[in-house]
């Protein structure tokens, strides 16, 4: 369990000004240029032994990740930081509780992992609808120039580091790293087919790594408190605090910074007041972000929010935010209006996925209404594996894995609706009959 004193976001609620003098009081900006001389390979073993994956939904090792960057870059082909702000996910909203009332710290983090990976900048992509607190960032920005803390002579550490921040226009799909380097250069945001990986060609063809705003924003305490503090929290292979993201039918929704592996049931208990009705109205829960598969109520209780544990139940921590659904909710409606806003924010460039979500979205508009036949249920799942795997990014994955679920643990209350649909169907025939 995670106490007051564990926790890297000491600001997360804004209780204090997010702004530099503020931020300085609580630790940060703290003889960055010490650390710093820790040296690049010792700041990314550090991370590397401190257990942390990413956070912004695959989970991939950050220190490994950054140990891809070549070590000698070329003056011609420098490295490029890019720190993935364009939180999009429905359901998640960590990353911007970051950066409205804890800037610095990602700010800091930029300084320091730019450094490790000998990266000449850091661009920082914002959600486009991330109005003030796009704002916020410039500001604090600006802050830190002014300040001397990055720009020329960084921190007095004698390395040079600019720091640019880039508002998106709007498209979900710009939340892929390469559509988000495409976009950054300009270009229409559609992803780039892996490999090439961006640590191999990058922003401009030059060696890049994406990284999401909590992964940035929490290495520099990491390197302050030590890997081992970082690694003491979650269990093997899912270390360290992360920040949770709990909307939908609790007593109280909030955004929470507690220890990987916490037990669902304990989470939302601790955090949340319990479910709204009491235990016994939770009817499902999707724990990542609407990317991943829902979890029915029976299987979630005691299970570890974190990467292995919710894999184990079919499902995925994502960005770790979780969307409770009591029952009253309407649940195949609930998975169709996933499946519109997945058809919404296809980019089109590759064929599954471009009929294959609109396809999907369609029938599941008739389940929803009841208006489908009964075997169509199958031609759904098929369908959905047509798209899984077969596309260029993640999203076409994640527009085939809610429904997925939904056809796994809801099948029955699909079937219901047909026969329903079809009962009164003859029904009505029938008096027409009569
Ligand atoms: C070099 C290799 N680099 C992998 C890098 C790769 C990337 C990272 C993970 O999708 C997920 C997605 C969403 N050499 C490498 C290598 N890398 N092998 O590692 O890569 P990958 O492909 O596993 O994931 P991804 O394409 O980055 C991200 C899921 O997150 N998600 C939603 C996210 C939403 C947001 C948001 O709102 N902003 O992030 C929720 O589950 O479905 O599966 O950097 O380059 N051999
Ligand atoms: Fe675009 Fe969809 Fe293909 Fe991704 S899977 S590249 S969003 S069409």
């Amino acid at each position: 369990m995670l106490g007051d004193k564990d926790r890297i976001f000491t600001n997360l609620y804004g209780y204090q000004p997010w702004n530099l003098s503020s931020a300085r009081m609580r630790g940060d900006w703290d003889n960055t240029a010490q650390l710093m001389q820790l040296g690049q390979d010792t700041i990314i073993d550090r991370i590397k032994a401190s257990g942390l994956r990413g956070r912004g939904g695959a989970g991939f090792p950050t220190g490994t990740k950054w140990s891809f960057m070549p070590k000698e870059p070329s003056p011609t082909r420098p490295n490029f930081l890019v720190i993935n702000a364009d939180e999009s996910e429905p359901g998640s909203c960590k990353d911007r509780e970051i950066i409205r009332h804890d800037p610095h710290k990602l700010i800091e983090g930029a300084l320091i992992a730019g450094f490790a990976m000998r990266a000449r900048a850091a661009y920082i992509y914002i959600r486009g609808e991330y109005i003030r607190e796009a704002e916020t960032l410039f500001a604090a920005v600006a802050e830190a120039y002014d300040a001397g803390l990055i720009g020329r002579n960084a921190s007095g550490s004698g390395y040079d580091f600019d720091v640019f921040v880039h508002r998106g226009a709007g498209a979900y799909i710009c939340g892929e790293e390469t559509a988000m380097l495409e976009s950054l250069e300009g270009k229409k945001g559609q992803p780039r087919l892996k490999p090439p990986f961006p640590a191999g060609a990058g922003l401009y063809g030059c060696p890049t790594t994406v990284n999401n705003v909590e992964s940035i924003a929490v290495a520099p305490t990491i390197l302050r408190r030590g890997p081992e503090w970082f690694s003491s929290f979650g269990r093997e292979n899912n270390k360290g605090t992360k920040l949770f993201q709990i909307s939908g039918h609790v007593e109280k929704p909030c955004v929470v910074e507690e220890a990987m592996s916490i037990p669902f049931r304990e989470l939302i208990e601790k955090h949340c007041g319990g479910i709204r009705g009491g235990w016994d109205n939770l009817l499902a829960v999707i724990p990542g972000g609407s990317s991943v598969p829902l979890v029915p109520a029976a299987e979630i209780m005691d299970v570890p929010m974190d990467f292995d544990g919710l894999r184990a139940v079919g499902s995925g921590l994502g960005t770790a935010a979780v969307i409770v659904m009591d029952k009253s909710t309407d649940i195949v409606r609930a998975i169709a209006r996933l499946s519109y806003f997945y058809k919404h924010e296809s980019c089109g460039q590759c064929t599954p996925c471009r009929e294959g979500t609109g396809w999907m979205w369609r029938v599941m508009e008739r389940l929803r209404t009841g208006d489908a036949d009964i075997s169509e249920i199958d031609t759904l799942q098929q369908l959905t594996k047509q798209v899984e795997g077969h596309t260029i990014c993640a999203l076409g994955d994640a527009a085939a894995w809610p429904i997925q679920g939904l056809i796994r643990h809801f099948r029955p209350e699909i079937e219901r609706r047909i026969h329903e649909k079809q009962g009164s169907g003859l029904g009505a025939m029938q008096e027409a009959a009569e």
